[in-house]
């Protein structure tokens, strides 16, 4: 297995977490995306998509997409089980990641890739050009808030996202979290006492603390 990385990045964050956790070692490329590596010939003959994170398989075969990778880990590596151990749990996991991924991370990417001069002719990932839409700024700020209300009254319920224990539910909003706080330059978790106390919960965690230190 290879494991193409970056580390300033959110989306190969969350497969690290999921590596770290499983105590496994994969070895790993850093494709520097602030030197737009990933848009270089030799990787985007790998990956026409041009994103990382990707785990390329003994076989060839080429996963991307952080859910995928790291679904793939979860069932390769079970121990510590991630990806929910019963059919409820598992649902639950991907309802949270899917509520994760819609309406958190794309709100701080709307936010990031309209507003940032480096992100010019590139405001979403991938391959094509598509031009930054100003408008979208307000409203990925505006989602973030909502967001973070969200999972703040998730948490008042439930210790952690799928409710009873740690998954990769959590690492996942977690990354979205960490990353919204670099994006907004502020901590997005004030006021919202569930969601700090999570936070500091999840962000002691050794496994973490490797893959985002
Ligand atoms: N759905 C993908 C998203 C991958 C993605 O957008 N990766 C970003 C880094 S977080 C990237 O490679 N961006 C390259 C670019 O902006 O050109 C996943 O979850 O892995």
């Amino acid at each position: 297995m290879r494991f193409y990385d970056f580390r300033g990045a959110p989306s190969p964050t969350k497969v690290r977490i999921v590596i770290e956790e499983k105590g496994i070692e994969i070895p790993t490329e850093s494709i520097n995306l602030r030197k737009l590596e990933q848009q270089g010939e030799a990787y985007r003959q790998k990956h026409p998509g041009a994103t990382v994170p990707m785990l390329e398989l003994d076989d060839g075969t080429r996963l991307t997409e952080s859910l995928a990778i790291s679904h793939y880990l979860d069932q390769t590596f079970p121990d510590p089980n991630l990806m929910g151990l019963d059919p409820k749990e598992q649902a639950l996991v991907l309802m949270w990641h899917d509520i994760g991924t819609l309406e958190g991370y794309l709100g701080v990417q709307e936010l990031l890739r309209n507003s940032s001069e480096a992100f010019k002719g590139r405001a979403l990932p991938g391959p094509q050009p598509y031009e930054q839409i100003a408008a979208l700024v307000e409203r990925g700020r505006t989602r973030i808030g909502v967001f973070m209300n969200k999972l703040d009254q998730q948490l008042s319920r439930c210790e952690y996202l799928a409710c009873e224990r740690y998954t990769y539910a959590d690492i996942a909003a977690f990354v979205t979290v960490g990353f919204a706080k670099r994006v907004l330059g502020e901590d997005p978790t004030v006021g919202h006492s569930n969601l700090s106390r999570w936070v500091e919960v999840i962000a002691a965690r050794p496994a973490v603390q490797a893959a985002t230190g």
